[in-house]
């Protein structure tokens, strides 16, 4: 898929699906830091873990914002140069009903996420399975267009570990509860605009309780500055 067909399908449908976006070396990695890190290993199935906020808070994680591939396709789906979101979970052995990631994610078309006046909203997020979600059963399901519409038929997409999906943080998602070891990765880049500042913002401020989202260690910070990948003030 092209950098302008990818940007072209997450405009329009809100998401595109990347195959073999990972190569096996990285799936292997990523496997074993997750298994390690984290105290549920996928293989343990049915023992389950969620965690917002994952890459700040694990040094073992603090790579992948920076990885080419992550910024490559969020940048490309965007269409412009982007910043990292802390936005950031990982779901052992666990499925989502369907959702929204954005921040006005409960009724469509209704607060600042949905207007794009001023500035087109571009936030990208990004899922990324560790296993084939034939092994688990839990397809990733999207409602197609939910981002610009109020639709909320959904299909379903089989993924293989290293497909990466690609969707805008306003569509409707999720998966069915596994029956078998899953692990999916997902992240969050988004431009220098006011959306992904109150995005950010909105994390810290509101899901610190629940998700047990905290600011940004100083020397992540300084990182991400130096490799061009903060959000700014
Ligand atoms: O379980 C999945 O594959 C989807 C994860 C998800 O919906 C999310 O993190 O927002």
């Amino acid at each position: 898929m092209t950098s302008s067909e990818l940007a072209f399908q997450v405009r329009t449908l809100g998401f595109a699906v990347v195959e073999q976006a990972f190569s096996v070396d990285w799936l292997e990695h990523y496997r074993r830091v997750t298994a390690t890190t984290f105290p549920v290993n996928p293989i343990d199935y049915p023992a389950r873990y969620s965690k917002g906020d994952f890459v700040a808070q694990h040094k073992t994680c603090w790579e992948l914002p920076f990885d080419y591939t992550l910024r490559g396709l969020a940048a490309d789906a965007s269409g412009t140069d982007i910043a990292w979101i802390q936005q950031a979970d990982i779901h052992v052995n666990v499925g989502t009903t369907l959702h929204r990631d954005s921040v006005n994610r409960e009724r469509f078309g209704v607060g600042p996420d949905w207007d794009e006046h001023e500035h087109p909203y571009r936030i990208i997020r990004l899922a990324v399975n560790l296993y084939d979600s034939a092994r688990s059963g839990s397809h990733f399901r999207v409602c197609p267009e939910s981002h610009r519409s109020p639709r909320t038929d959904s299909v379903s997409l089989p993924v293989r570990a290293g497909d990466c999906i690609v969707f805008d943080a306003r569509l409707l998602h999720g998966s069915a509860p596994p029956c078998g070891a899953k692990c999916v990765l997902v992240f969050c880049y988004g431009p220098r605009d006011p959306h992904s500042r109150r995005h950010q913002r909105w994390f810290l401020e509101r899901r610190s309780a629940d998700l047990g989202y905290r600011p940004i260690p100083d020397s992540l910070a300084e990182r991400l500055k130096t490799a061009h990948l903060d959000l700014g003030d």
